[in-house]
């Protein structure tokens, strides 16, 4: 059988350039900050979004509690928008590292109302202080929809009058700047620290960079050893993520092609599914009982994820064949006349 894979865009499988770069990569050991290629990543990744400074990690969960823990001291609390990666699927992290608490907004779209987010910011002394302001760019949960940049600026302007930083989850922020048709630079102005990931739409098989002023990074270097992120001959992930880095931006434009295709060929089978929140690689169908439904995909060789009790989520990726999509339709179809 051909498995059609779109749990997520994490699936995808490095590139034979990938690999071939990965077997010939200059390495040393990154603990003591002496490989080379792991640098050339984090010099290419700071310059490419315009900060200071990048520390590469082995996951974006670990990219985004740093930042937490950067921010926030104990007691402390985050804004961020509803869904949130941050709250929802890095399972208590933020309790466990940082000692902290999150208020999450409104958000549709994944775009905070920033009188909301100015409304949430606590200054009694019966509330826990708000220590930072969070958004995630693409948002994942809101189904891969972008903030666009004028909605960022308005909520690092609150942040700001209040005296507060800001941080982007931004997993999949090289989805929000194609889809935006903006610069990385752009997108990136305002947040004091950037999370991105490289092994997600972009197609390496492992990292996560964190972006900061310079300021940060011998403390974040130092809760990354904490946390047991230190690794040693790292370069060797690094060189898959440099090729990430460079050449992925660039075919993430068709994931947003497969999933429109996509979206558009389940309306006609009568789902149910907000067109208007397909702006990136994902989408969202809701049904009446999603894991049964994801069960009988499994079975007609359909991967796709449920996402809670009534939402299954489809994601494209660049590992995908062009007939992978109208293949994938066919095989729902096929679950949907069974059911
Ligand atoms: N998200 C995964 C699952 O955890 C849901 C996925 O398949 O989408 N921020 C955002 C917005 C994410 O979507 C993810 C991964 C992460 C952070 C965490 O990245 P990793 O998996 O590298 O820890």
């Amino acid at each position: 059988m051909h498995w059609i894979d779109l749990r997520s865009d994490t699936v995808t499988k490095p590139t034979p350039a990938m690999r071939q770069a990965m077997a010939e990569a200059e390495v040393g050991d990154d603990v003591y900050g002496e490989d080379p290629t792991v640098g050339r990543l984090e010099a290419l990744a700071a310059e490419m979004l315009g900060f200071e400074a990048a520390l590469f990690m082995p996951s974006g969960t670990m990219t985004n509690q740093v930042a937490l823990m950067l921010h926030l001291k104990r007691g402390q609390e985050v804004i961020a928008p509803k869904g949130a990666h941050i709250y929802e699927y890095e399972p208590g992290s933020l309790a466990v590292l940082s000692g902290g608490t999150i208020r999450l907004v409104e958000a549709p779209y994944g775009i905070p109302d920033p009188e909301a987010v100015r409304a949430a910011i606590h200054t009694s002394v019966h509330q826990a202080p708000t220590g930072l302001i969070a958004l995630e760019n693409t948002h994942n949960t809101a189904g891969g929809t972008v903030v666009p940049i004028p909605a960022q600026r308005a909520i690092q302007q609150v942040a700001e009058e209040a005296g507060l930083p800001t941080h982007l989850d931004g997993a999949r922020f090289f989805n929000a700047v194609t889809a935006l048709n903006t610069t990385p630079v752009e997108l990136a102005k305002g947040f004091r620290t950037i999370s991105i990931c490289l092994s997600k739409g972009l197609g390496a098989p492992v990292g996560s960079i964190l972006l900061m002023p310079r300021a940060y990074r011998a403390e974040a270097w130092r809760y990354r050893k904490l946390l047991g992120g230190g690794m040693r001959q790292a370069g060797v992930l690094a060189a898959a993520g440099l090729i990430a880095l460079s050449e992925g931006p660039k075919h993430l434009a068709r994931d947003h092609q497969m999933a429109r295709a996509l979206a558009e060929g389940l309306l006609r089978l009568h789902l149910e599914v907000d067109l208007q929140a397909v702006q990136t690689n994902m989408v969202y169908v809701q049904v009446p009982q999603a894991p049964a439904l994801v069960q009988r995909l499994r079975e007609l060789g359909l991967l796709a994820n449920a996402m809670g009790p009534n939402r299954v989520r489809f994601v494209t990726h660049r590992d995908l064949q062009d007939e992978d999509i109208p293949q994938a339709l066919k095989r729902i179809e096929q679950a949907l006349q069974i059911a």
